[in-house]
Order: C-alpha cells, then structure tokens, then sequence
C-alpha cells in the first residue's frame, strides 16, 4: 500500500528517529517512521547477545526532555542493560503514543531527490514507494556487520553468528565457544558466557585496552541526588566536551610528579569506566602521546597483575597507543585466569580456515568449537548509508557512495551537499560525546530550523549546505582529529579503516559538544542562511 505524501519521512526507531519522529508531531506535521526491525531500539534492538551493556551512565542515557520521566522512570544500576535499554525505549513510544506512527519491518532500499516536485522518493523493501518533503535518516552507527572473509565459513557445524545476529534460542551452556574479535562486542559477550560454557578460545588480533565499568546497584538516596540536580547536570553536560557530566580534566599528564600520576590513575581504574579514565584525571590523554604512554604503561601493568599465565597477559596486552573506542568491562582479564579460556594471538598465527569442527590457525592448529562468534564490528563509516541496497540518489542522480568515494563529507554531521532535504541524525561527523544528548542536540537544531521555515512560511524552501560550507566542516573534522586526538594512528572503526582496504576518513567532530553547539548557533543566528541559498520552488506534484 502507498503511503499518501508526507512532509517528513524518519527512517529508524532508536534514539534518534524516536526524538525526531516526537518533535516533528509536535510541530503538526505529517510524519512516519519506518523501521527495519521488528520494534524500536536501532543499534540495541540488534545488538541481543549476553552481556551487552551500556557503558554510559544510566542516569545519562535517557531522554532529557521528559522531566517527569527523569525524575520516575527506574534504572535499578548504575548502567543499563540491553533489555533495559529496549524497555525504556518501548515505555517511551507508549507514553508518548509514537508507535501508530511506525512501520516496522520495513527496509528503505532507495532514496531519490525529485528535483522537479522537490521531495524524496523512498522506495521499501516491500515495493512501495513513500514522497516525503523531508526525509530523516537516522540509521544509527553501527548497523551494518562487519563479516569477515575466512574461507571455510560455511563449512562449519554449529552456529557461526555476528554478535548483532546473536540467537538466543541456542544453548551456550557445556558448550565450546570461539570469539573472534576483541572491541566491546566481543569483550562483553566473553565475559559474560565464560562462567556458563566449556571453553573459551578468544581469537585476538589487536588486543585493546579496557577499564572497569564498576557495575553495582544505585541506593535510593544517590537516585534522590541525582533526581534533584538533574537540570543542573543536563546544562553541564551541554557546556563540557564529553557530556559524561564529570569534571573534565585539565592538568597536563606530565605537570605532576610520577607518584601523583600514579595515584590519579589509581583512583580513576577504581572509579571505573574508561572515558571517565580518559578525561576525568588529565587533559591530555587523548592528545599527547607521551602522557596516553604513561595511562598505557599503568593500564600495560594492571593487566599483568590481573592475568596470572604471562602468555595469556602477552596477547592480551596492547601495544599501541590508548586510542581506539575506549573498552569497558565487568572482569574480562579476570576471565583469563580460568583454565577453561584462553587467548590465542592471530597477529603471529592468523586464521587460516574454519573447519567442519572448529578454527585452523596458521600454526596448523585447529581449535575445536560448538559455536562461533563473530564479534567482528560494523562497516561504522558511513556504512549505514553506502549499502542501502539500490543507493540514496541526490541532485541530478549523484549516489551517496559516489559523493563519499574518497572520503565522507557533510555540514555538521547533518547536511549533505547535493542532498536537499536530507537531515542525518548522528550520521558522520557529529560530535565525539555521548548519546543521547549528542542526537537531542541534532534533533533539535533540526527540528527548530523546520519550525522557523514554517513560521516565516518558507515550507517550499529547499534545505541544503553548500559544497564550501561541506569542505570546512570536513576541514574541521580532520583538524580536530589531529589537535584534539590520536585516532589517525591506528587503525579502527574510528576512521572506518577497520575494513579492509577502506580509505580513512574522519568521522566524527572531536572539540566537544559545547564546541559543535556553538556551530549550530551560529548557523541558526544567521538565520540559517548557508542552508538556504540554493531555495527552488516546488511544483506540487503527488
Ligand atoms: P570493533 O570495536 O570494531 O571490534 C571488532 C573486533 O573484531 C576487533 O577486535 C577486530 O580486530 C576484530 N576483527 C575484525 N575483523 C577481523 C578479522 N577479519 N579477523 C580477526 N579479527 C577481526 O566492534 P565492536 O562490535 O566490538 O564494537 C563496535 C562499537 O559498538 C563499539 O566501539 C561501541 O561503540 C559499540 P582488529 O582491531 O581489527 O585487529
């Protein structure tokens, strides 16, 4: 069935399309979501394998904007788990009466800008065809797996599953596992099945380093706390780089004497959670390398402290620099004092095959598994875009994946050039800083810009940055990534060069939320006008 034309088109149900689906009611227009999956959730609907866990506080990873939800809604722990996550959100849609206004189980295989009526085009999975005046991607992050090419997949026996397929109707318990993979996925779910199967063989190329999450109940009286200082914490988060409403630090690693390194470091692995670790004791550790060495050093020397067999504690021991995502866990090395896990380091034997029974290893091993996991990642740049199945098609016919051949480019993680009427909700080059209040900022700087153009009648106006005002955020980005991180020297999700043969790009605005709040004022205190240059009036066509 066709759906008549819309004025918005919100593509996904998470975080993002449920705030932008919400306030575009809001604003009386006529507006559907639709969604791949069989209920709301996006990255948390997929992501249902045993132990995943946010490692945003819970207190943080709600809605700021409803207060009475703030001050009732439970949250028993100090992070959530998924299913936790996926009820918050399920009692949201209810509460706020969003759900008649999803389609769920519906892909958008195509979008197309029609120049000369001016809307969107966006044909289903189930062949129909919806116009839209605006269309609102909000597809998430990390959406589309990362499946690795090892010869022999199919080969194999038991269950082989992507962590963002798990199936929970296989029985892990007695059974021999293998993981393949070693970012938050794969720590995570290793840790969590470890105590209930047979063996664990973790396969692990680039081990990476994690910190305590420090999982424990919240009392009722730190619940009443933070209840009574919730607007306080939401404006601070707004003014802070990270949103993760810590004091963000900014002593100089080096500034202090080893010894009150060393205890700061302390207080922050017992505190726990690795981005706290990261901003919460010194301001430079995402950007000097000497002073990330000594967090490295003090991370290098816990792990050998944790792990008894010094084999094991070699593989599992980072090398590199504390630059990728920062990992947290819930005793992953303490894991690795069981006789039943083990590390086995595919750096200096690869995989070579899976087998009929298990993993081969160049070594000729074959490691003999039930199941296996892939706990591999997601094509996360830009990869939720670039494979819809027949494209997102701008002015002129242009495809996205042509637009982003060399490198992603848009205007604040929101516009693209050449595509009208596109607004993304934490697509690329949004702000490094946790979500939700990252897509709240978006979605509201949207939706006011589309509430000004109404108000001041301008609804045949046509949304769209120009090719220079792209080039500069693009600038920007990189130059953030160079003065603010030390991203670009490994290779990781965070560059999208965690696919092979994939050229770098880079994908997220690193200055902080305060910062990138301060470009969205300033293209609203013009009056928008660097997105309203290139206005064409529309001819009203269905
Ligand atoms: P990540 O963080 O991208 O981790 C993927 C892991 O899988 C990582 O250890 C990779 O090793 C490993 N990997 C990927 N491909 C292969 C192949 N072909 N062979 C062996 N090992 C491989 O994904 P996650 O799902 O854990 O987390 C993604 C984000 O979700 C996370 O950062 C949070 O924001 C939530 P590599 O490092 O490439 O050597």
């Amino acid at each position: 069935m066709n759906e008549p034309h819309l004025d918005a088109l919100v593509v996904g149900a998470g975080f993002g399309g449920l705030y932008q689906l919400y306030s575009l009611l809001k604003l009386g227009m006529k507006v559907r979501a639709i969604e791949k999956a069989q209920g709301v959730g996006g990255v948390w609907f997929w992501n249902d394998y045993p132990g995943a866990t946010t490692d945003t506080a819970s207190y943080l990873f709600r809605y700021s904007w409803d207060k009475e939800d703030l001050q009732s809604y439970p949250w028993p722990n100090n992070y959530l788990s998924r299913d936790e996550v996926i009820g918050y959100l399920n009692h949201i849609v209810d509460k706020h009466h969003l759900r008649q206004h999803i389609r769920f189980s519906i892909e958008m295989v195509a979008a197309d800008w029609s120049e000369a009526a001016g809307k969107w085009h966006v044909q289903t999975d189930q062949g129909e065809v919806i116009t839209a005046t605006y269309l609102f991607t909000a597809m998430g992050v990390h959406t589309r797996q990362n499946i690795p090419d090892i010869p022999g997949m199919d080969t194999f026996r038991g269950p082989l599953m992507h962590t963002a397929s798990w199936d929970n109707n296989v029985d892990i318990v007695g059974r021999r596992v293998g993981v393949i993979g070693c970012g938050s996925s794969g720590i995570q779910i290793s840790n969590a099945i470890a105590p209930r199967i047979a063996e664990l063989h973790c396969f692990i190329r680039h081990p990476q380093f994690s910190v305590p999450l420090r999982f424990r109940p919240v009392s009722s009286a730190e619940r009443s706390d933070i209840n009574a200082r919730y607007n306080n914490i939401h404006a601070a988060q707004l003014l802070s780089k990270m949103a993760l409403d810590i004091e963000e630090a900014d002593t100089k690693t080096m500034s202090v004497t080893e010894e009150e390194r060393q205890r700061t470091f302390e207080a922050l692995w017992r505190d726990g959670n690795s981005f706290r670790f990261i901003h919460g004791g010194f301001g430079d550790l995402t950007q000097n390398a000497e002073a990330n060495e000594e967090a490295c050093k003090f991370l290098r020397a816990k792990i050998r402290n944790i792990v008894k067999d010094p084999a094991k504690a070699d593989i599992l021991t980072s090398k590199e620099l504390f630059v990728r995502r920062p990992l947290c866990d819930q005793g992953w090395y303490e894991k690795f004092n069981q006789d039943n896990v083990f590390a086995i380091d595919i750096q200096k034997t690869p995989i070579i095959a899976i087998e009929e029974n298990g993993i081969r290893t160049s070594d000729g091993q074959i490691h003999e598994l039930d199941i296996i996991v892939l706990a591999t990642g997601f094509q996360s740049s830009g990869g939720s875009y670039k494979t819809v199945r027949d494209g997102i098609k701008g002015r002129g016919g242009v495809s996205l994946s042509d637009h982003w051949a060399e490198e992603i480019k848009t205007f604040l993680g929101i516009f693209i050039h050449s595509f009208p009427n596109l607004f993304m909700i934490n697509g690329p080059q949004g702000p490094f800083s946790i979500a939700p209040v990252t897509i709240e900022t978006e979605v509201e700087f949207i939706t006011e810009m589309i509430s000004y153009l109404r108000e001041t009648h301008r609804i045949d106006a046509v949304v769209e940055c120009t090719p220079e005002e792209e080039t500069k955020w693009v600038e920007l980005c990189g130059r953030s990534a160079d003065t603010e991180t030390l991203v670009n020297t490994v290779s990781s999700w965070l560059t999208g060069t965690n696919i092979a043969g994939a050229k770098p790009s880079t994908i997220f605005f690193y200055s902080g939320l305060k910062q990138y709040r301060s470009h969205l004022h300033e293209v609203k205190d013009a009056g928008y006008g660097v997105l309203l240059g290139r206005t064409t009036r529309r001819v009203a066509v269905n």
